[in-house]
């Protein structure tokens, strides 16, 4: 980062901190990932200068050749890894290719199902205080009170009763298996639309360790850069029946020019995601999460659906005096990041909430295994026993410092000078 150095000092001050801050604590929020030095370095490519506006052989600009050349790479793999009919890589972020998904298929004013935000929803599946909530008619689902999960026969009934033009699945603290076919076959038969944002477990279905959404869905979205493991950003993937319309929404309605460097760096982890080693990485994020579940449960922190199938966990504080605003803030003092997360049934505001969402997906990237798990879950278990214990945060951050160092996130960045 010389050139940057010399430029901007403080803006090289910050980018050194924030790698020093990801090398050394545990980065343990779910939708989070370290993405390859592949990925990273097609991040930081002359792309960035690239105005592409429409799609492979039909831009508005000239000097499009090798734009096209990686957009259609990124989609031609996308159609691959998931088995999709069409796919468009131009959406900036998960909201917007969510956004595309709902105005390609429907009307202003239309209704659509989505999960219910506190109980492990998106904003973007009809919260009041975004896009989908004000365009949108919203009804909503949740997950039953007694364990946590989706109750397939009140969807229905809700469907039956409600009548949406669109079912929205997916979610973003949801620690179980989603049955994409039963939310398919409720739309086909109350004639709706099925849209499904996999954007959490997009690298699990990828990978095999999760079923997918494709054969049940008119549309699936996905981030890039959750389990995926790639850059910030979006995509989506449709019927080839919808293909038109989806590419029209994305550009002109939503979108402007593509983010060429974004779609470089797509190609690049789409490339990742279709090699072998993949797989075998979605196994092990599995198998941690399983493994942190049951060391967090031994040690008597209560789970919201009693364990996970996926990539996080779901803490439930309600048995304790202790707010998710409060215990975020504990266990970064320790050198553990997650985030606080509202839990279903949920009386504290989203700001405290009573719930901490915590994943595996980064520390898996980074290497770590069970052994290492274990230790991780027994040092979130003390801190959520005695939050306000300043030795044992100390003495925590310290382990994890060696921990991190034994397991070294991006060695070959030379250290900020
Ligand atoms: N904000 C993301 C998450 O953390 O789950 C979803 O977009």
């Amino acid at each position: 980062m010389e050139h940057l150095k010399r430029a901007d000092e403080r803006v090289h001050r910050a980018v050194a901190g924030e790698l020093s801050r990801q090398k050394g604590q545990l980065e343990m929020i779910a939708s989070e990932n370290f993405v390859s030095p592949a990925v990273l370095e097609a991040l930081g490519t002359v792309f960035t200068h690239k105005y592409a506006e429409g799609l492979p052989g039909k831009r508005y600009y000239g000097g499009c050749e090798f734009a096209d050349e990686v957009e259609d790479l990124a989609r031609s793999r996308a159609t691959r890894l998931f088995g999709a009919g069409h796919a468009n890589v131009q959406p900036h972020s998960g909201s917007q290719a969510n956004m595309a998904g709902y105005f390609a298929l429907l009307e202003p004013g239309d209704r659509i199902l989505g999960m219910n935000l506190s109980h492990g929803g998106h904003l973007t599946h009809g919260s009041p205080v975004n896009f989908s909530g004000r365009f949108f008619d919203v009804v909503a689902y949740g997950v039953r009170e007694s364990d946590g999960r989706i109750d397939y026969d009140a969807v229905r009934d809700i469907a039956l009763r409600t009548r949406p033009k669109m079912i929205v699945t997916g979610a973003s603290a949801y620690p179980r298996v989603i049955d994409f076919e039963a939310f398919g076959t409720i739309a086909r038969e109350i004639g709706a639309f099925h849209l499904c944002d996999l954007a959490h477990i997009a690298g699990l279905v990828a990978g095999g360790h999760h079923p997918s959404p494709v054969p049940h869905a008119d549309v699936v979205t996905t981030t890039t850069h959750k389990t995926l493991r790639g850059p910030r950003g979006g995509l989506v993937l449709c019927r080839e029946e919808h293909a038109k319309v989806m590419d029209r929404t994305v550009f002109p309605f939503i979108q402007g020019g593509p983010l060429m460097h974004v779609i470089a760096a797509k190609a690049v982890v789409l490339g990742e995601a279709l090699s072998p080693g993949f797989a075998e990485y979605g196994r092990r994020v599995v198998e941690n999460t399983r493994i942190l579940a049951e060391t967090l449960a031994e040690r008597g922190v209560r789970l919201v659906s009693g364990g996970t199938d996926n990539h996080l966990v779901l803490v439930d504080l309600r048995d304790r005096e202790l707010s998710g605003k409060d215990a975020e803030g504990a266990l970064e003092r320790a050198g553990i990041t997650v985030n606080k997360n509202t839990v279903p049934g949920e009386t504290r505001s989203p700001f405290v909430t009573s719930g901490l969402r915590i994943g595996t997906p980064a520390i898996t990237t980074r290497g770590m295994g069970p052994d290492a798990i274990r230790t991780i879950g027994g040092w979130i278990a003390a801190i959520l026993e005695r939050p306000a214990d300043e030795d044992a945060a100390n003495r925590i951050r310290r382990r994890v410092g060696e921990l991190c160092a034994a397991y070294p996130l991006y060695a070959e960045l030379a250290a900020p000078a």
